[in-house]
């Protein structure tokens, strides 16, 4: 009998219909939203169905309004990806290998980079960024970034943040429903991606195609800030990973509009020295 209502229970758990959405990021029957289907789904469903929150929903991407300008977070499950060269890419960069497991949390990314109109939302008279506002926000250092997440925090009470390199990698690559492409949601980087041989400057955030999780412009337009250290990569499994604890640069993903589209592949790293680098093509996207 305890066998059977098991079974059934079960069962319930691979048809919550909130989970099972095509196009979510969210996998079916993942009830804990841990990234894994597993036993500890069955007692989480258990809970809802004793709690009477039935049935239980994927989180949905979150719109936010500071000083009159609207940005959606797009929430990301957790799950285990191969980080760095993997086959597809292609890569000759040492720097990428070795490729390593990495298991992350859920986490939200913002579904654009961060534009011209939000950061001068945010930070006031601070851009002279004079051209079309719906740019990505570039030439910032990964310190004006901080500066620009602090106001922005104190301005919303949440607490955005830069992703981690892992968290943009599996952004980037599609997280759960990740098809495996070499950029972020294609093969060929004329559909996702400016870059050199088809923008000569940054574009309006979100005129190419997106990726498998909805983002815009992972791959090409502006290079995006994350927080961690430069550092090797280890072949060990890895969960959480926040990079080095101490170091000279930090990272940044993506590849911008005047780099060739190789460097626009979701595995590839570049780095940068965090305080004074006011790069072109340099930007960032929040995560929470
Ligand atoms: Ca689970
Ligand atoms: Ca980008």
């Amino acid at each position: 009998m305890k066998k059977m209502i098991f079974a059934f229970v079960a069962t319930l758990c691979f048809s919550i219909p909130a989970l099972a959405d095509e196009g979510t990021g969210f996998i079916r029957g993942d009830v804990d939203l841990d990234g894994n289907v597993n036993i500890a789904d069955v007692t989480a469903l258990i809970d809802y169905l004793l709690s009477g929150q039935w049935p239980p929903e994927a989180p949905e991407p979150e719109v936010i309004t500071v000083n009159g300008v609207s940005f959606t977070m797009i929430p990301v499950e957790g799950g285990t990806f191969m980080m760095g060269g993997t086959e597809e890419q292609e890569s000759d960069r040492e720097d990428e290998y070795p490729v390593h497991e990495v298991t992350l949390s859920s986490f939200s990314i913002g579904q654009t980079e961060v534009t011209c109109e939000l950061w001068k939302a945010v930070m006031g008279d601070r851009t002279d960024y004079p051209n079309d506002m719906q740019r990505p926000m570039e030439a910032v250092t990964w310190t004006e970034c901080q500066e620009f997440i602090t106001a922005l925090n104190e301005m919303t009470g949440k607490q955005f943040r830069l992703p981690t390199e892992a968290e943009w990698e599996f952004a980037a690559r599609g997280g759960n429903l990740s098809e495996g492409y070499k950029y972020a949601g294609s093969n060929n980087y004329n559909d996702v991606a400016w870059c050199a041989g088809n923008a000569y400057w940054a574009q309006p955030v979100a005129t190419k195609a997106p990726n498998e999780l909805g983002l815009y412009d992972m791959s090409g337009n502006v290079s995006e800030w994350c927080n961690d250290f430069y550092g090797p990569y280890s072949s060990e499994a890895q969960t959480d990973p926040t990079g080095p604890v101490s170091g000279q640069e930090y990272v940044y993903r993506g590849g911008p509009y005047n780099y060739p589209a190789s460097a626009s592949r979701v595995a590839q790293r570049f780095h940068l020295e965090g305080q004074w680098s006011h790069m072109g093509g340099l930007g960032l996207r929040l995560a929470l």
